[in-house]
């Protein structure tokens, strides 16, 4: 049977690193500080942890780590953005509670896959 058999434990989607900055809190901008952050698509939430050394996709359980913050996708917008910065690959996610955030890596196909995976998430989310 599949792990998640009863139904209960949300579906990890996607794991991997990415550089993040947090760019608005409440709609207020905030000073960017880059920083490489696992990121972790599960259910309906982006979950971020802090310390890449000690995250693996495959040791990320959950409850097994503390994560740094997590996003609700439901209502999210997500938008190409490399105006937004020098860096290549960049795009920025924004929470219906007016947090944005910018995520960004240098591998094109890593970047455009993360971006496919959460827009599909807002999607069926946007559907229910
Ligand atoms: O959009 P900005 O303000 O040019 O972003 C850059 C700055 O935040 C810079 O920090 P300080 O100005 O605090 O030293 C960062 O180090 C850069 O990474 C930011 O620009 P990029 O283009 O990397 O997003």
């Amino acid at each position: 049977s599949s792990p998640d058999s009863d139904g209960c434990t949300p579906e990890l989607e996607k794991a991997g690193l990415l550089n993040k900055t947090k760019i608005a809190e409440g709609g207020r901008k905030l000073r960017k500080n880059w920083s490489p952050c696992w990121v972790v698509l599960v259910g309906n939430s982006l979950v971020f942890f802090k310390d890449p050394k000690s995250q693996t996709p495959s040791s990320w359980k959950p409850g097994n780590s503390r994560p740094e913050s997590s996003v609700d996708l439901r209502g999210a917008q997500l938008h190409w953005a490399n105006n937004l910065s020098s860096k290549k690959n960049v795009f920025k996610l924004r929470t219906v509670t007016g947090n944005e955030f910018l995520l960004q890596s240098e591998t094109d196909s890593l970047i455009k896959e993360w971006y496919n995976t959460i827009q599909n998430v807002i999607d069926r989310l946007d559907r229910e």
